[in-house]
């Protein structure tokens, strides 16, 4: 007998949605952009759900002028029969009625997505002012109407026949109970692309019928699709793989691409949710891997008997890779504050596993590659152990730390709050001491950095290490790096970099948000990364009663001041470096916060940055300085108008 059968002890207890919008926190995270973001997911998981067990390849979301939003899919369509329970429509059941106790509503689907165990229909419409629920079958279209967060508008009614099968939702986001209700296309466009990658052959699609934009995708290589687009600027050295298989209850799919960088990336998903604190099943993808390379290691004497086996980290380096597992909902467990992590222990052994001996047999066809990836990470190692020895270096005490020279050129700021201290990286010695004496002492701290910066992209991290600049840099802001940094640590609330307005000065800046990127990335994601503007142009009259100076940031600005002056008379002087300014214009143009233009550096996107950063590793500077254009937003630090520098007026 099937064990969902429903026995006289079952408890059923039906009610309305009032629980939902009396704490819809508990039912959707939060009510911020977020938590109406999730009345979208969980409305595409039911129909991805229905795509999942063979109904259905194509899901639609649509953004209407109204504000409401419209998901169809063209799956079996929602069961329309009364229900014998309740004496009422399943449609009606299905999208308004909570229930309590026993098991109710899964009429039998198999529910792998990780959604709401089929809640999420009724919590959609129960913060939502309206919603309206289509369900073509049997030849049949039948629609029922909601209200006020699930008040029936009418019963379901027969609209006409249809050959086409498929279920159609639309709802409005109720305002009283979200503090946003504006979508965001692109947040939603990520989500079904992502979905179109876990689910081959699945066709996602986004309408915004406000903006008219629209977006289309569907893979049929599945993540392999995925994995080839993270490296596709990247130079690989082995070819996009992907590797599938099942154990028990378990469904594993793999893909990964070896990449000559350094860095490794392993995106994980259950049941097509992002795992994004991982869990068993990534236990198993680098058990699989480790085991895999240091058996063939053995097997070919790549490592000699006396030494121990390769680390998983070092054999990882530079891959790219996607696990993603489907997990039969009775031994699905999800862990963590956020539900990010995948518990189920079967996961492990499932893709250990299948991973290991596809893999095994991967490499013994591929052989140059398993020697290169076993050479890499031999060489890796030895990285490593250089690496721990500098990294020593930099956690040397006070005391050493002036032995070794490495804070003596700093100025430190006198205040020692660091949600307002600024350091300023200066070019050159002579700007240095300018910024020094110009600077407000208690907040701003001034490290000159002199000669050009070192590319950290092309140094070892040992070499880096060893530099003066890095190394001052990295004890200066005080939050380590690499991994270990913690943007929380910094004793800086912004980090200024401040160089001529000239190439070498574009280099500078270039070099040093390259080792911000690499070394310290949170503290661009954090915002605290910024360039200051210096002028181009001074302009004065010539000896007249009238004194009065002007600065000029672009040529364009110049142009305007000379429009508004008797030409006759002034003055103009081309600033063509910091050091040319005396320590007070350096103040006032540069540095001060009331009158000075700060550029901040942001990475928008990171999973895109992700796939491109060894951009920074190669010799195209022209390729760098483009994709820094591209990708790294400068924005002004507030609505600031340079028009507003009209400070000017005054004796010099
Ligand atoms: C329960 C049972 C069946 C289909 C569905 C639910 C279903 C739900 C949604 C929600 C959005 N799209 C959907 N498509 C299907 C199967 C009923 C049968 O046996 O035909």
């Amino acid at each position: 007998m099937p064990k969902d059968n429903y026995n006289a002890d079952t408890i059923e207890v039906l009610k309305g949605l009032d629980p939902v919008r009396k704490r819809p926190g508990m039912y959707i995270g939060s009510t911020d952009a977020r938590g109406l973001h999730y009345l979208i997911w969980e409305i595409v998981d039911n129909s991805i759900d229905e795509a999942l067990a063979g109904y259905g390849k194509e899901i639609k979301v649509e953004l209407n002028t109204d504000g409401s939003v419209t998901v169809s899919d063209n799956g079996r369509g929602v069961p329309v029969g009364i229900n014998h329970e309740t004496g009422k429509n399943s449609l009606e059941v299905i999208y308004s009625m909570l229930h309590a106790g026993g098991k109710f509503g899964q009429a039998g689907g198999y529910k792998v997505s990780g959604g709401l165990h089929g809640v999420g229909g009724k919590v959609v419409n129960a913060l939502s002012t309206y919603m309206k629920v289509t369900s073509m079958r049997d030849g049949h279209i039948y629609e029922i109407e909601f209200k006020n967060g699930g008040q029936k508008v009418h019963d379901v009614i027969d609209k006409g026949e249809t050959r086409k099968t498929g279920t159609v939702v639309t709802f409005k986001p109720d305002p009283k109970i979200f503090s946003t209700v504006i979508f965001n296309y692109d947040t939603i466009k990520e989500r079904l692309k992502e979905g179109a990658y876990l689910i081959k052959g699945l066709k996602m699609s986004l309408v915004d019928h406000n903006s008219n934009k629209k977006d289309e995708f569907e893979f049929e290589d599945g993540i392999k699709e995925y994995v080839s687009d993270m490296v596709k600027n990247k130079e690989l050295m082995s070819d996009v793989t992907y590797f599938e298989g099942t154990e028990g209850p378990i469904d594993v799919e793999v893909s990964m691409a070896y990449t000559q960088g350094f860095d490794e990336t392993l995106i994980s998903f259950a049941n097509n949710l992002r795992t994004r604190d991982g869990g068993s099943h990534e236990v198993g993808y680098k058990t699989a891997i480790t085991k895999a390379f240091n058996d063939f290691a053995r097997k070919f004497n790549l490592i000699s008997t006396k030494d121990a086996n390769l680390e998983g980290n070092d054999l990882r380096c530079g891959l790219v890779g996607i696990v993603s597992v489907r997990v039969e909902e009775s031994v699905l467990e999800f862990e963590g504050q956020t539900k990010g992590r995948l518990g189920t222990p079967l996961a492990k052994s499932a893709v250990e596993d299948v991973l290991y001996e596809k893999l095994t047999d991967y490499l013994h066809a591929n052989k140059a590659l398993a020697e290169a990836v076993v050479e890499k990470a031999q060489k890796n190692a030895k990285a490593r152990e250089a690496a721990r020895k500098a990294r020593n270096m930099i956690r040397l005490d006070k005391k050493d730390k002036k032995e070794l020279n490495l804070s003596s050129k700093l100025s430190p700021a006198q205040g020692k709050n660091k949600d307002i201290n600024e350091l300023f990286l200066v070019e050159g010695d002579s700007a240095g001491g300018s910024a020094k004496s110009g600077r407000d002492r208690s907040y701003q701290a001034i490290l000159p950095l002199r000669g050009k910066v070192l590319n950290t992209e092309k140094a070892t991290e040992e070499s880096a290490l060893q530099n003066q600049e890095i190394a001052t840099m990295i004890y200066t802001i005080g939050a380590d790096y690499g991994d270990k940094f913690d943007v929380k640590k910094s004793n800086y609330k912004k980090i200024i970099i401040m160089t001529d307005a000239d190439d070498d000065g574009a280099h500078i800046q270039i070099l040093l948000l390259t080792f911000f990127f690499r070394y310290m990335r949170p503290l661009i994601e954090d915002g605290r990364v910024y360039i200051a503007v210096p002028p181009l142009f001074r302009v004065t009259n010539k000896g007249g009663k009238n004194n009065f100076m002007k600065y000029a940031y672009s040529t364009e600005e110049l142009a305007n001041i000379l429009k508004k002056l008797n030409k006759d008379n002034v003055l103009i002087s081309r600033f063509k470096g910091l050091g040319e300014m005396s320590a007070e214009q350096l103040w006032e143009t540069t540095m001060n916060p009331e009158t000075r233009t700060l550029i901040q550096v942001k990475l928008e996107d990171f999973d895109e940055a992700e796939g491109e950063v060894d951009l920074f590793m190669g010799d195209d500077a022209e390729r760098r300085r483009n994709w820094l254009e591209n990708h790294v937003q400068f924005s002004l630090e507030d609505e600031y108008e340079i028009d507003k520098l009209d400070l000017t007026q005054g004796e010099e």
